[in-house]
């Protein structure tokens, strides 16, 4: 059923979903404006779906005053966290599916891990790390396919009160390194390898080019997922078969505070170094699994199923921590979406009887483009709601979606959000909202985001309206710390618009009061909905001995959604060939990751800047744009012929 209001198409939901739904629009609106006007009995009252240790007797203690940026819920409250996804399901669900493991070969047999298996195995993992010397409060690096040892491992941390911070398996030797030593880990898990798409990523190998740059006290726990070969470092390689074999299967669940710090998970920011994103145990917990169970509609014996990767937070909030608190089967997918064919995503749903389906629009374009006979041979009719996260889906994309995956009668949610909020913050919900395909719609409970002009940091209150996305108040999966850098974290978040949560997003609300996500206001792209500084590629080019200068910048891209476009200042006296370019793309994947590989680098004899030599990226983005019959004002440009030449040799023509 479709209507119209200005903006598009909307989508309301059904009768059948909107009866059945945990959040119909009107308790919606009841909700809301409690969870606003009085937060503390809110979230007090909502805080008590987890198990406490010691209840809390706070709630809410938050301030977003630069200077003194301090973030605390539930602050006298203990808990643990592995207990609350895993012990307190034994008695009511213990022989229930906690993880569904889906391999990367269709041909391997999935395994049904129950919750009593999953109790079993994280002891005996938190029994192997604390014989490796890992305490209560120290950092554990996960480098790992998506394998159940993942989940066991950051259970495992949580269990005993480790840190533990995911480095993405598709992350270079120094990006591990860089994690490693800025975290000062122990120990770092692996594997020997990582099938993914029929091919194998060495990681055992990646991670002894890390440890090279590692403190020599750290050591490495190695799971061995394929038996391929590996080199081994004796005193320093543990193996996890061996030592699994005589690991005892009970384990205290140390009791932590709510404000304890449960996962680092280092993110790309508009400057220098990626930054450790720090999140906390008791806010970080109920807000992963209040927002899944709504967002969602999760229902006891649900089979929900996100796509993501472990590596990022969305595999982070929505494999592990909120469908395990909630007790839900959770699909862990170790393959892609087009290995062996295009129609694997909708297999692996059909084999699993999937109910809730959660991806990015990038793969949904990608699979798109594959054609409609590879979605329409799977039998889909357990999926109930489907979702997007990573970026803005295009209308053609969610169309696609609806029509042939959700056969136009699954509610789409799109969930705008950030590894910094810990959960979804603007998102429709099922029950509740008629949907705009490219819109995130409303704020979640608890949350206030306001549209500020970029200008006067004015909060703009009427609507139509466009400019920058803040957020109001604290909600509590808000992540509460850099690691190791507090001002940091208030420089980058709090300072630029004084009071409010700056959240790099620019956005619109249209008449209704729904929010349309524009893109990043920053220098971070979307690439394939994982982010990227843009100066983070910069600094991997220059650090080539033939390149003198480079500037990165986004450009639309019909299935990564944005590309990586650099523009390229070589040494003196070398010359610009096809093979540098080659070069230069392997160089930065080895440097970063396959993530950041540039798609695009065009050979620039110098720059554009201004008098003061601050190199104009709004030009540069116009013309990786193609769109530079809008360049602007340039008059501040001190060479003006340097952009005629960029234009003439642009690489990017429509
Ligand atoms: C969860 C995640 C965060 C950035 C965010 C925004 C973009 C995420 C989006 C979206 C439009 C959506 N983003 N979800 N843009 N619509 N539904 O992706 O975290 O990797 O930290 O990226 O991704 O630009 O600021 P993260």
């Amino acid at each position: 059923m479709t209507g119209q209001s200005q903006d598009t198409a909307t989508y309301p939901p059904s009768a059948e979903i909107a009866a059945n739904a945990h959040i119909d629009a009107e308790t919606y609106n009841r909700m809301y404006a409690e969870s606003i006007s009085d937060p503390d009995a809110f979230w007090g009252e909502h805080g008590k779906q987890l198990d406490w240790i010691k209840p809390y007797t706070k709630v809410k203690d938050t301030t977003f005053d630069f200077g003194k940026v301090s973030i605390k819920w539930f602050e006298d409250g203990t808990l643990n966290v592995c207990a609350n996804c895993v012990d307190r399901h034994l008695e009511t669900r213990g022989d229930q599916t906690a993880i569904i493991f889906e391999p990367d070969n269709p041909e391997e047999p999935a395994q049904h891990i129950t919750y009593k298996a999953l109790h079993t195995e994280v002891c005996k993992m938190a029994n192997i790390l604390e014989g490796l010397g890992v305490r209560k409060g120290d950092r554990v690096v996960l480098y790992l396919p998506m394998i159940p040892e993942a989940a066991y491992a950051m259970l495992a941390c949580a269990r005993i009160g480790a840190i533990h911070s995911i480095v993405f398996a598709g992350f270079s030797p120094d990006a591990l390194a860089a994690r490693v030593n800025g975290a000062d880990a122990k120990v770092v898990i692996t594997a020997d390898y990582a099938p993914r798409g029929g091919r194998q990523t060495p990681l055992k190998s990646n991670a002894d080019a890390a440890l090279l740059h590692c403190k020599d006290s750290v050591k490495c726990l190695v799971v061995k997922r394929t038996g391929g070969q590996t080199t081994w470092v004796d005193g320093r390689d543990y193996d996890y078969s061996e030592l699994h074999a005589e690991a005892d299967d009970h384990s205290r669940a140390v009791e932590v505070n709510a404000e304890d710090p449960l996962f680092v998970l280092y993110t790309s920011g508009s400057t220098g170094q990626p930054k450790g994103v720090v999140h906390s145990s008791g806010g970080y917990l109920l807000y992963a699994a209040m927002t899944h169970k709504y967002v969602f509609d999760y229902k006891e014996g649900d089979v929900f199923w996100c796509t993501a990767d472990v590596g990022w937070v969305t595999g982070h909030s929505y494999i592990v921590y909120g469908p395990l608190a909630n007790g839900a089967t959770t699909v862990m997918f170790e393959g892609v979406p087009t290995y062996p064919d295009a129609s694997r995503f909708w297999e692996v749903c059909e084999k699993h009887k999937v109910n809730q389906f959660y991806t990015a629009p990038t793969a949904i374009r990608a699979l798109m483009g594959k054609g409609t006979e590879f979605v329409e041979k799977a039998d889909l009719s357990s999926l109930r709601i489907l979702g997007t996260v990573g970026e803005p889906i295009n209308p053609e994309a969610w169309n696609w979606y609806n029509d042939n995956v959700g056969k136009g009668k699954c509610p789409i949610v799109d969930t705008w959000w950030q590894t910094e909020t810990g959960g979804h913050l603007l998102t429709p919900l099922p029950g509740a909202h008629a949907l705009k395909p490219g819109s995130a719609m409303k704020p979640f409970f608890g949350v206030e985001p306001v549209v500020l002009d970029p200008q006067s940091g004015e909060e703009i209150h009427e609507s139509p309206t466009e400019g920058v996305l803040c957020i109001k108040a604290s909600w509590p999966g808000q992540m509460r710390t850099v690691y190791g850098d507090h001002e940091r974290f208030e420089k980058t978040y709090f300072s630029d618009y004084k009071g409010y949560y700056f959240t790099g997003d620019g956005c619109r609300r249209d008449a209704d009061g729904d929010y349309w996500i524009t893109g990043r206001v920053d220098d971070v792209i979307n690439v394939s909905g994982h982010r990227m500084g843009t100066a983070e590629v910069e600094s991997a080019l220059v650090a080539h001995a033939k390149v003198a200068e480079a500037a990165v910048v986004g450009y639309p891209h019909d299935i990564k959604g944005q590309g990586i476009y650099c523009y390229v200042t070589l040494m003196n006296g070398v010359e610009p060939t096809e093979e540098l370019r080659k070069e230069l793309r392997t160089w930065v994947r080895t440097e970063i990751g396959p993530i950041a590989a540039p798609d695009l680098i065009q050979w620039a004899p110098g720059l554009p800047k201004t008098r003061s030599g601050k190199i104009m990226r709004r030009i540069l983005r116009k013309i990786a744009e193609d769109d530079f019959g809008a360049l602007g004002d340039t008059s501040t440009l001190a060479e003006p012929a340097v952009v005629d030449d960029l234009i003439e040799n642009r690489m990017n023509k429509k």
